[in-house]
This record gives C-alpha cells, sequence and structure tokens, in this order.
C-alpha cells in the first residue's frame, strides 16, 4: 500500500515537472515571470478573446527596460513645490506655442468644439502640457515599458499589468503593431498622452478613415481628449477655478491638514473663505497649492475633471493656467 502511494507521488510529480518544461515558453529574462505571463495570457483569452498566438508574441517581444523603474520614483509631481513645477510648465515659449498652435488649427478646433462642447483652449493646453504640442510624445516601445512595469513594479504593477493587457487587446482588435507603438515611460501614447485602457475605451475616429490614431490626426486627437473629459463629467461653459483671497486668520485652518490636494467647503465655510454666499450648484473645493506660500484657489467640478487626466493639483492647475494664458494671446 505505501509503495503504491508512494509510486502515484513519483509519477504525479515526473507528470508536472514534464508538463512543466513542456509549457515553459517564455525565455531569457521574461522566464522567471512565466506564470505571471502566462496568466495574463489566459486573461487576454477568456476575458477578451484575444488569439492565444497573437498574445504570447506580443507577451514574448517584451524587454525589460529597467531604467523606467528609476525615472518613476523621481517623477517630479512629487519634488517640485508649485512654484518650481509652475515655472517648469508656463514658460513663455510654452505659452507663445500655444497661442500659435491654436490659431494654425481653429478650424479643426472649432469642429470638435461643435460636436463635444470642449473649448479649444483647453484641448491646446493639454497638448501643451502633455507633449510640448506634439513635439515630444515619447520614444520608449510601450510594450516594453508596461511589460517592464507590469511585472517589476514594487507597488503599482497591477495598474500597470492593467495597462499591458488593454496594449495588447488594443493592438489585436484594431490592427495596430505594437512594435511600433512609442510612447513615454510610463505608457502613454500620441499628443494627448492615453494610456492603454483609455485609448480603447475612450478614444475617438473622428475623421473616420476607419482607425483612432492619436499621433497623426487632429480631429481624433482633439475628440478623443474631449470626449475622455466629457465622460468624465466635464461642464460646458462652468469655470475651472476662481482666484479667492482667504482672511489671515483662516490660513491656519485652510492649511491644517498640510497642502498639495483638494479639500471641500462647506456652506458655512463659503462666505468666511471666498466672501461668496452661495455659488450655484457647483461643486467647490479648496485648491491647496502650498502651505509656507499660503497659496490656494477655489476649483470647481472641471478643475476635478482635469484631475482624472492626470491626479495632481499641480497639474490641473497648469492646464488652467495656461488655457487662460493662449485665450488671452489670441
Ligand atoms: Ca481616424
Amino acid at each position: 500500500m505505501k509503495r503504491s502511494i508512494f509510486n502515484i507521488i513519483f509519477f504525479l510529480s515526473i507528470f508536472f515537472i514534464a508538463l512543466k518544461s513542456f509549457a515553459s515558453d517564455f525565455s531569457g529574462e521574461l522566464s522567471q515571470y512565466d506564470e505571471q505571463l502566462r496568466k495574463i495570457e489566459m486573461e487576454l483569452l477568456t476575458k477578451y478573446k484575444v488569439d492565444k498566438d497573437f498574445s504570447r508574441k506580443a507577451l514574448k517581444s517584451i524587454r525589460f527596460q529597467n531604467k523606467i523603474l528609476d525615472i518613476m520614483s523621481n517623477a517630479p509631481e512629487r519634488k517640485d513645490t508649485w512654484s518650481q513645477y509652475k515655472k517648469r510648465y508656463l514658460t513663455k515659449d510654452r505659452i507663445n506655442n500655444g497661442i500659435l498652435y491654436y490659431k494654425n488649427n481653429i478650424g479643426l478646433l472649432k469642429k470638435v468644439e461643435s460636436v463635444y462642447g470642449v473649448p479649444p483652449e483647453i484641448l491646446v493646453a493639454f497638448l501643451g502640457v502633455e507633449t510640448n504640442y506634439g513635439s515630444y510624445t515619447g520614444k520608449i516601445k510601450v510594450i516594453d515599458s508596461l511589460g517592464t512595469l507590469a511585472l517589476k513594479h514594487p507597488s503599482r504593477n497591477k495598474f500597470f499589468r492593467e495597462q499591458l493587457i488593454n496594449l495588447i487587446v488594443l493592438s489585436f482588435r484594431n490592427n495596430l503593431d505594437y512594435l511600433q507603438l512609442k510612447g513615454s515611460y510610463a505608457g502613454a501614447m500620441g499628443l494627448p498622452q492615453f494610456m492603454p485602457d483609455n485609448y480603447r475605451k475612450l478614444a475617438i475616429d473622428f475623421d473616420q478613415d476607419g482607425k483612432i490614431d492619436l499621433w497623426g490626426s487632429k480631429l481624433d486627437i482633439y475628440a478623443s481628449i474631449s470626449n475622455f473629459l466629457n465622460k468624465k463629467g466635464w461642464r460646458k461653459g462652468e469655470k475651472i477655478y476662481l482666484s479667492i483671497k482667504v482672511e489671515k486668520n483662516y490660513i491656519q485652518e485652510i492649511f491644517k491638514n498640510g497642502d498639495v490636494k483638494t479639500v471641500p467647503i462647506s456652506n458655512k465655510k463659503l462666505k468666511i473663505y471666498s466672501g461668496y454666499k452661495n455659488l450655484d450648484q457647483q461643486q467647490r473645493y479648496l485648491i491647496l497649492l502650498n502651505k509656507r506660500e499660503a497659496q490656494y484657489k477655489m476649483g470647481f467640478k472641471n478643475f476635478k475633471v482635469i484631475m482624472r487626466y492626470n491626479p495632481s493639483t499641480f497639474y490641473a492647475m497648469v492646464v488652467a493656467l495656461l488655457s487662460e494664458e493662449i485665450k488671452k494671446g489670441i
């Protein structure tokens, strides 16, 4: 009896060892992530009906870009103060190029505005902050950056795994060559720097040529940003923020839990902080930018919508300010 159990265990282990060696197809640096890659492949097949050979080929093409992991831990939003960040993004050049870009593309911008209702200067400001109006859209193969982050990033691997899956689905369904797709170190693509999930779910083929081109088609680009904002709750014609003056003795109170964030304002505090009794139905927040320099604004729903594009108060504030500067300059 003992012996037969031993035999069964012996043959079973031989069987599994054989199965494993037969199955381990990811070689080189990918081999130690074999199990994770297989799970991704399975998810692509069962959840998105992506052909297994297609997924396998895509995943096997991943080449780790370890420098990305270092860059990610030094992202500028985390270290700059508001003044430094603003100085870096809101340069004279960026403002002037934005004005020029606006003037050169106003026809197409208006065409998209008439459908989606997002003002041209907002679209141009996004392009200015994201890629300096298309002058820099990133040079890293997206399959490599997302592969690296999905398998190696210590804390955000789940998020990037989802993006990697979306990239492969996007390539499969839209006949895009993942080997040609290049983007930022975090996998953002095209002039509006869309991550693969947004590219797949929210990007628009506005010029109706059968493909969504976020590099070459201005109409696709403008419509995709507009659609993103609308889907996140953009309110047509409403303000993004308001400059307010909080009484000196309340400054301590508004910054009591730190800065670089937004905090809701109760109705009771609205008048005290802003001097406004009533601001219609708009959602409002204090945008706390710098405690030491006591820099703050009042934000509305559209400010939060911009933060859905990039969850940084500095980012949203710079987009708002750049759009204002462009509007002033035209
Ligand atoms: Ca198109």
